[in-house]
């Protein structure tokens, strides 16, 4: 069975040592946009003489780095990477290069790079200088961590999530639109978290007027996201959390001709503007992607999810349901209007899991793909 031989792929040896590249490569989730999330170890006789992970675009790859620490002990190693060595003049020079310089003797590879830049090149490269290679080591796990980055080189789009938190009758506010907490603090924790490993976080308009949220991570010691607002008309408040930029930045994305004295207010406050016609999902992903984005966060309300939704801007959906019940015939719920008037026609997640976080359920699970 395919799943079941990809699973057990290398030695117990080979699987450890590839969960510490990933452990390695985790420590900079978040910051390495547009580039992946890259760890390396190298071990010669049983042991780690080398370790490194790639801290973010323009700076040197994660086999550099270990190849650095172990230096002429590289000599005959073994070197783990959770993705295929590059083989190309990026901003970089070619990872294989480096390795086939260091004179190592066999490399063990996560995954092989979706780049078409590299693509199986860095692999034939390695092979040709006689260095053996093994691929497929624990590759799901390598390919869930940069499940974002292989989305952005695919579609050339970032890698969109929706998260919200309703009560167990659907409702992520009451009828009057309040909605401070639904869920307990542990859900809200991880939230945070969330924030820190996405490059941009949005809302629309109607988040702004009525929860004045701050959308950071709250925690101050990682990296916060880009905050980005939709709003076609600017009918936002002069006054919000997200207008004070000295934590992180906020971008507004609104329509040519918005009100250019309320841009000129948020200008003033180092709220960056711009101005994207006709202002939607697809749109905003396009331009996203242009601004290198790795993955965005969908804070939104029910409106802007749907359309996020109908317009594939959103890949995984993160639901955290708190056993609460708020009732009420027009309390908002999660997901508006889309269109669809039988249940067979729902969307079904796909790879479901869920968990309790705190006295809440975390519920996971992904769109089927476009
Ligand atoms: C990384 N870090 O550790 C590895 C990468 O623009 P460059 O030169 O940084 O090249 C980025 C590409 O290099 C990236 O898309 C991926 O295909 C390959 N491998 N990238 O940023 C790393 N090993
Ligand atoms: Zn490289």
């Amino acid at each position: 069975d395919q799943m079941l031989s990809a699973s057990f792929l290398g030695t117990p040896l080979d699987r450890a040592m590839m969960q510490r590249c990933i452990e390695l490569a985790r420590r900079a989730l978040g910051r390495t946009a547009p580039n992946p999330l890259v760890g390396a170890v190298i071990v010669k006789d049983g042991q780690i003489i080398g370790e490194g992970f790639h801290p973010g675009a323009g700076n040197p790859h994660a086999e550099v780095f270990a190849l650095r620490e172990a230096g002429d002990l590289a000599v005959g190693a073994t070197i783990y990477v959770n993705l295929e060595p590059c083989n190309h003049y990026g901003r970089t020079p070619p990872c294989s290069e480096a390795l086939v310089a260091a004179g190592v003797a066999k490399v063990v590879v996560g995954m092989v790079d979706p780049d078409p830049r590299v693509s199986g090149g860095g692999i034939a490269r390695l092979q040709q200088a006689g260095i053996e290679v093994v691929v497929g080591v624990e590759e799901e796990a390598c390919r869930q961590l940069n499940e974002a980055f292989i989305h952005r080189i695919l579609y050339q789009r970032p890698f969109g999530i929706l998260k919200y938190a309703m009560t167990l009758d659907g409702k992520i506010a009451t009828t009057t639109g309040h909605s401070a907490w639904i869920t307990s603090p542990d859900a809200r924790h991880i939230v945070h978290q969330l924030r820190a490993a996405c490059d941009a976080v949005i809302v629309g308009g109607n988040t702004v007027r009525l929860d004045n949220p701050k959308l950071t991570s709250h925690q101050t010691y990682t990296h916060n996201p880009l905050r980005v607002v939709m709003s076609r008309n600017l009918d936002l408040p002069t006054d919000a959390y997200l207008w004070e930029t000295t934590d992180a930045p906020t971008l507004v994305l609104t329509e040519a001709n918005s009100s250019p004295y309320f841009q000129q207010m948020l200008l003033k406050k180092n709220v960056e503007v711009v101005e994207l016609t006709p202002l939607t999902p697809t749109k905003v992903m396009e331009y996203l992607y242009q601004r290198n984005l790795l993955s965005v966060l969908w804070e939104c309300g029910g409106t802007l999810a749907a359309s996020a939704i109908a317009q594939a801007a959103v890949q995984k959906v993160l639901a955290f349901i708190a056993p609460k019940i708020v009732g009420g015939k027009t309390a908002p719920s999660p997901v508006g209007d889309l269109g669809l008037a039988m249940m067979t026609d729902a969307i079904t997640l796909e790879r479901v899991t869920w968990r309790p976080v705190g006295s809440d359920c975390m519920l996971e699970g992904y769109l089927p793909p476009l």
